[in-house]
């Protein structure tokens, strides 16, 4: 009930003081940063983006038994209850004050928590008019009544607290401001998509995703609430003037772009859900740099957020000519909260991890030799090529199918590249090229489709893209540490 107290009073400082957040949070996001990759992947693939309240329900469940342990100790011996949230205390604290964007007060939460809960223990525990409760295995009834009493009341001040610390914390939202904020008319608007962009057949991924519906990948346990007002965007390191922007800087410029671009996370598996396509609205980043004047040297630009993820793009391919964005808007509105709200990068052809930072804050020219970002630090390539990919939506694997015409059909992405053909094979059968969507470009994917004569039986599908360079994609599967998944998917149906 103590460990409870504590959280509970963590939890309403840190709806009190902004920029705090509760120790479960300070504690899940030291696990984030700091779990080998291989587990990392583990837990997106068994709990794809649930991991993260799994995580917080994980911390929970470990402090609770850690509590009930001290607990027990403590009825005997008062002092292992007092060390015990001393340690729980120090945890906070120390994963507190080492967050990135770590300030004194980061410490206040799990400090005055673990004072109340030592408090709060002594209080339980203390001696009962028979002198015994604390000491004894079997407290007098009376003695056993009172701390009863004493424990569901503690429950009822850990509940209000937290839930009041809560609601307070909602003042920190970022919301209201977003939903007031006017875009820009982009000067070079999106090219018009070719009406076959979309085939428009049920199960197919649709080629625009909404906000609503895409994917989302982040080491943020709780989203980073950055209001606009105060933002700024520098750039710097290996640059001939360093620079500054507001985001009224960014909004009034008069190069203001949009574009349908793809983006594809490193942890996609072969047939898996992490990429979406998006009508982005922003500054070209290579105007951002020239204004900065970019040395020969630099060939790495490091993007920072707010809560301290880095990414690492290679100079050349921003400055290659590709529609690499300082994005705000996203689908017609500013960015999404969980999108980067108000500021991300975008670049086509890069996977995000090395490239999309989301709440970004920050540009540094730097080179590859001497600094390794966020997911290259964990094990992750550096930089690299992103894979061709063809995903199968229609019919989905183990799918129970009546015998007759069905459609199959997908999307494929080489951004970049571009898709080119998409091919399936039915079992063992010969490769018959799919009817594809048209694009506009090669930075965005592509929807395929084949009608298909479904007969008795247990079926295999397999689908293979070729890319705008006549490459086949390679059949070798990898997973995606340490460059992305490769290979061609395939799913088994049953029809009958
Ligand atoms: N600040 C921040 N930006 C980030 C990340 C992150 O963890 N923190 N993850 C990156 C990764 S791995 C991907 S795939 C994309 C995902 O962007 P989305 O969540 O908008 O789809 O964001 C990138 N930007
Ligand atoms: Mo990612």
């Amino acid at each position: 009930m103590a460990a409870g107290v504590a959280l509970g009073v963590a939890q309403l400082i840190a709806g009190l003081i902004r920029g705090t957040t509760s120790p479960v949070i300070s504690v899940g996001e030291w696990v984030i940063d700091h779990v080998p990759a291989p587990v990392k992947e583990l837990a997106i693939r068994q709990f794809g983006t649930n991991d993260k309240p799994m995580l917080i329900l994980g911390t929970v469940v470990l402090l609770a038994v850690f509590a009930l342990v001290i607990g027990m100790l403590a009825v005997r011996r008062r002092w292992i209850g007092v060390v015990g949230i001393g340690v729980f205390g120090a945890v906070g604290v120390a994963t507190a004050v080492t967050r990135t964007a770590a300030t004194a007060k980061s410490a206040v939460p799990a400090t005055v928590g673990s004072l109340v809960a030592a408090a709060t223990l002594m209080f339980l525990l203390r001696p009962g008019p028979s002198g015994k409760v604390a000491e004894g295995a079997s407290p007098a009834p009376t003695d056993r009544r009172r701390f009863l009493l004493g424990v569901a009341a503690f429950g009822a001040v850990a509940v209000a607290a937290g839930g009041a610390g809560r609601a307070l914390a909602r003042r920190f939202d970022v919301s209201s401001i977003r939903a007031a904020i006017r875009l820009p008319r982009a000067t070079s608007v999106a090219p018009a998509l070719p009406a076959t962009a979309d085939l428009g057949i049920a199960g197919i991924t649709p080629f625009t995703t909404t906000n609503r519906d895409f994917y989302r990948v982040d080491t943020a346990l709780v989203l980073p609430q950055v209001s606009p007002d105060g933002w700024e965007l520098s750039v710097k390191g290996m640059v001939e003037r360093e620079r500054t922007y507001t985001f009224e800087d960014l909004l009034g410029r008069d190069d203001v772009v949009e574009r349908d671009i793809t983006l594809v996370c490193i942890s996609n598996e072969v047939g898996g859900p992490y990429a979406g396509n998006a009508r982005w609205l922003g500054v070209p980043l290579a105007n951002i740099l020239d204004e900065a004047g970019v040395h020969d040297d630099a060939d790495q630009l490091v993007s920072r957020s707010v809560d301290g993820y880095t990414a690492g793009t290679p100079t050349a391919v921003v400055m290659d000519g590709r529609d690499a964005l300082v994005a705000f808007g996203m689908n017609g509105e500013p960015l999404p909260v969980r999108h980067g709200f108000p500021v991300r990068l975008v670049v086509p052809g890069v996977y995000g991890y090395n490239s999309a930072t989301k709440w970004l804050t920050g540009l540094e020219l730097t080179t590859f030799a001497s600094y390794d970002a966020y997911w290259a630090a964990r094990g992750y390539a550096q930089q690299g090529p992103l894979e061709t990919l063809t995903r199968i939506d229609t019919p989905q694997g183990l799918a129970k199918l009546a015998p007759g015409r069905v459609p199959i059909g997908g999307v494929a992405w080489a951004i970049r590249r571009g898709i080119e053909q998409v091919e399936v094979r039915i079992d063992d059968g010969p490769w018959q090229p799919a009817r594809m969507g048209d694009v506009a470009n090669g930075d965005t994917w592509r929807q395929w489709t084949l009608p298909w004569d479904a007969t008795r039986g247990n079926h295999q599908i397999t689908a293979r893209a070729t890319d705008g360079e006549g490459v086949l994609q390679t059949e070798e599967r990898t997973p995606p540490l340490p460059d992305g998944a490769s290979g061609w998917h395939s799913v088994v149906v049953m029809v009958s």
